[in-house]
C-alpha cells in the first residue's frame, strides 16, 4: 500500500459540450465516499473542493465553436490549481466536469513536472481542431490544443492566450477508441499516434494492451504519467450516465485493469475522471452504476487490488 497522498480537486464545468448536468459529476462522486475509501487504502487525501468559474457571458459562438471564453478561462484557473497541487508534491485528481478540462489539467501538470506521458482512455479521440469540429463542442478537441505538432493548426482563441502546447504526439497513447471522426482519424495517422481501439482490445486482450502501452511510453524515458479517463470509455451497460455514450465499450473489469496496471508503474502522477453526467441516466440505478464505476477506477489508480488490501501496520488481534 502506498501512502502517496491523493488530492481530489474538482471542476464542475459543463461548457465544453452542450448538455447540462455534467457539472454535478463531482458531487455525486464525493457522495459515493471517494475520500473515505481512498483513506482506507492508506492514502492521505485532501479535497480542494470545487473550483468556481466566473460567468463569461456574453460568450458568443465563434463560428461553430461554443463557449470559447468560458472554456478558456476555466482551464486557465484549473491549470493553476493542478500546478499548485503538483508543486506540493502530491498526486492530483481532477473530477469533471466535461473533458475540455483536460486542457488545463494536463497543462498545469506539465507546468509543474515537465514532460509527461499521457494515457487517454476514451471512446473518442478528442483531437478535433477548432477547424475540423462539426459539433463545435470543445470537449471533443482538448488533445489538439495540447500537442506541439498541431500548434500551427489551432488558432489562438479568446481566453486561450495563456496556453502553450506541452505534449508530444509520441508521448500519448489512446485506449478504448470506437467513435473517431474522419478528420481525427487523419490526424492520428498523420502524427503516428499510438492507439488501441476497441478492436485491438478485443484482439490482444487488455493485459497485453497495457503491457504494450507501458513499454511504448517507457521507451521514450520514464516520464510522469497523466491518465485522462473519460467514463464513456466504459460500456454504456455499466456507465450509461454520460453525455456521449457509445456501444461496444470496455467492460468494468477491463476498465479497472487499466488503472491497476498504471498504478503499478509507480509513475502515475495525475488523473482526470470526467464526463460523469447524473442527468443523463434514465434511472437512479444508471447513475449509481456510473458513479460507482468512476469511484472504482479512481481506487484502482491508488492501489486498490481485487485480491484485497490491508494497511502496512495491520496486526492480528490477540485473543
Ligand atoms: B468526449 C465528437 F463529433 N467527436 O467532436 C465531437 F462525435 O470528451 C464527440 O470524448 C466528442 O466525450 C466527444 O463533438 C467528447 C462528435
Ligand atoms: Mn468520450
Ligand atoms: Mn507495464
Ligand atoms: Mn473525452
Amino acid at each position: 500500500i502506498k501512502s502517496r497522498p491523493g488530492k481530489p480537486s474538482s471542476s464542475p464545468f459543463c461548457k465544453g459540450q452542450s448538455r447540462g448536468g455534467v457539472e454535478d459529476g463531482p458531487e455525486r462522486i464525493r457522495a459515493a465516499g471517494l475520500q473515505r475509501r481512498l483513506q482506507q487504502l492508506g492514502c492521505a487525501v485532501k479535497d480542494y473542493g470545487n473550483l468556481t468559474f466566473e460567468d463569461m457571458s456574453p460568450d458568443e459562438p465563434m463560428g461553430l465553436l461554443k463557449s470559447v471564453r468560458a472554456v478558456g478561462a476555466a482551464n486557465q484557473k484549473l491549470s493553476e490549481a493542478v500546478r499548485a497541487v503538483k508543486e506540493d508534491g502530491h498526486t492530483a485528481v481532477m473530477l469533471g466536469g466535461d473533458h475540455s478540462l483536460a486542457i488545463g489539467s494536463i497543462h498545469g501538470h506539465s507546468a509543474a513536472v515537465g514532460e509527461l506521458s499521457v494515457v487517454w482512455v476514451d471512446a473518442h479521440a478528442d483531437i478535433n481542431t477548432p477547424l475540423t469540429t462539426y459539433t463545435g463542442n470543445i470537449h471533443g478537441q482538448p488533445v489538439s490544443y495540447l500537442l506541439h505538432e498541431l500548434r500551427s493548426k489551432v488558432p489562438v482563441l479568446p481566453n486561450f492566450s495563456w496556453l502553450k502546447p506541452c505534449v508530444s504526439a509520441a508521448d500519448v497513447v489512446f485506449i478504448g477508441l470506437r467513435d473517431v471522426d474522419p478528420a481525427e482519424h487523419y490526424i492520428l495517422k498523420m502524427l503516428g499516434v499510438k492507439t488501441f481501439s476497441m478492436s485491438e482490445v478485443d484482439q490482444l486482450g487488455v493485459a497485453r494492451v497495457m503491457e504494450e502501452t507501458c513499454d511504448y511510453l517507457s521507451a521514450r524515458g520514464k516520464k510522469p504519467i497523466h491518465l485522462s479517463y473519460d467514463i464513456d470509455a466504459i460500456d454504456p451497460s455499466v456507465a450509461p450516465a454520460t453525455g456521449t455514450p457509445v456501444v461496444g465499450g470496455l467492460t468494468y473489469r477491463e476498465g479497472v485493469y487499466i488503472t491497476e496496471h498504471l498504478c503499478q508503474t509507480g509513475l502515475l502522477s495525475a488523473v482526470d475522471l470526467v464526463e460523469v453526467n447524473p442527468l443523463r441516466g434514465q434511472t437512479e440505478e444508471d447513475v449509481r452504476s456510473t458513479v460507482s464505476t468512476a469511484v472504482d477506477l479512481l481506487l484502482g489508480c491508488f492501489g486498490r487490488v481485487r485480491e484485497g488490501n490491508h494497511l502496512p501496520d495491520y496486526r492480528l488481534p490477540d485473543p
